[in-house]
């Protein structure tokens, strides 16, 4: 039998592919791992402990019931906040960056930032959920408290990516930009262990995933392309949390979809703390990741925090073939006439 190696090992092995670093990203990661653990126990207690339900409602004790996505919100800050690596964090949760204080002499390098519960609609029905996290190097300077740039940088800036889903199993993607390793939560010794090694998305797969009941609501070249794949009898999969749905295409192949609606006009997703992530991932196992604009997500300029983006990620032969119905069908707009 091979033996087993944790996530903690494997971090700690890497740090030697890097020949300047000292073992703060390492940290990071390994702080995120413990804050995916303690999310993780509440996730498969949720229907046990009466955690479910609206933010500031009082449970059976009287105590205020917090709801779980804030709950994973607040342990991936008091996680990172004791790690004394990360400077500032931002989350989907929140509306502002928040700045953490030096941590002794140190000068953190970096700033996360994360959607700590994605999908967090699926928990009262016990469907798959997940939290994604991104992790930037800062740029202002060490002796200040970070700023806003430090946080509005493109994905190609990217030093560190991954999501962790809580589904049948829990397992967590992570990437440093060298390749993409997947780790199963192994309950009987609570840790994060490698089961998926250098993952490689299939160049094309059966999978669509879209919410098709917008539709109507979707531009003529995307209700084409819907049209084309259902042609093909392509499998439609759409579980309402991006990370699960990405998850499925990254291994089996495919195509996930989120364009401009007639009520979110520049796609619903956030790009720093959905859209960024999972396309360093999906580009680093070799995939594609534009918006509909066709521009590479992973290259777009941020310019605030909560900025939203339409998505066309998965199987590179896929995305090239969306590409092809947006530059044929696509009515150009009158201000570009
Ligand atoms: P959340 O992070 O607030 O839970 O919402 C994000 C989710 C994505 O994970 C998912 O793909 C999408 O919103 C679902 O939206 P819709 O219900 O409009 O299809
Ligand atoms: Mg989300």
């Amino acid at each position: 039998m091979n033996r087993i190696i944790t996530l903690d090992e494997f971090i700690i092995h890497r740090q030697k592919d890097f020949p300047y670093a000292s073992g703060e990203l390492t940290g990071l990661l390994r702080d995120i791992g413990v804050a995916a653990k303690i999310v993780n126990r509440e996730v498969n207690k949720a229907g046990l402990v009466n955690i479910l339900g609206v933010e500031g409602a009082a449970n059976a004790s009287g105590d205020e019931v917090q709801k779980l996505d804030m709950y994973a919100n607040d342990k991936l800050i008091d996680c990172l906040k004791n790690s004394g690596e990360c400077c500032g964090i931002a989350s989907e949760e929140l509306e502002d960056f928040i700045e953490i204080p030096h941590v002794g002499s140190k000068d953190a390098k970096y700033v996360v930032l994360f959607d700590p519960l994605d999908g967090s609609s699926n928990i009262d029905v016990n469907v798959s959920v997940g939290t994604i996290f991104a992790i930037y190097r800062r740029k202002s300077d060490p002796k200040n408290p970070c700023d806003l740039n430090d946080f509005l940088q493109k994905g190609t800036d990217l030093v560190a990516a991954g999501y962790v889903i809580y589904g049948t199993s829990t397992i967590m993607v992570y990437s440093t930009g060298r390749g993409v390793n997947g780790f199963t939560l192994d309950p009987s010794i609570g840790e994060f262990c490698l089961s998926h090694r250098d993952i490689k998305i299939p160049d094309r797969g059966d999978y669509y995933s879209v919410n098709q009941g917008y539709y109507l609501k979707f531009d003529v070249e995307m209700r084409r392309y819907i049209d084309y794949c259902s042609d093909l009898n392509l499998r439609l999969r759409y579980i309402g949390s991006m990370v699960s749905d990405v998850h499925r295409i990254l291994f089996q192949g495919g195509i996930f979809l989120y364009p401009n609606t007639r009520k979110y006009p520049q796609g619903k997703l956030r790009l720093l703390y959905e859209c960024n992530p999972l396309a360093f991932i999906v580009e680093q196992a070799g995939g594609k990741g534009i918006n509909t604009r066709l521009e590479r997500i992973m290259e777009v300029e941020p310019k605030e925090l909560h900025e939203r983006s339409t998505i066309v990620i998965g199987s590179p032969d896929m995305v090239e073939e969306m590409q092809n119905f947006i530059q044929r069908y696509s009515v150009p707009s009158i201000n570009a006439m």
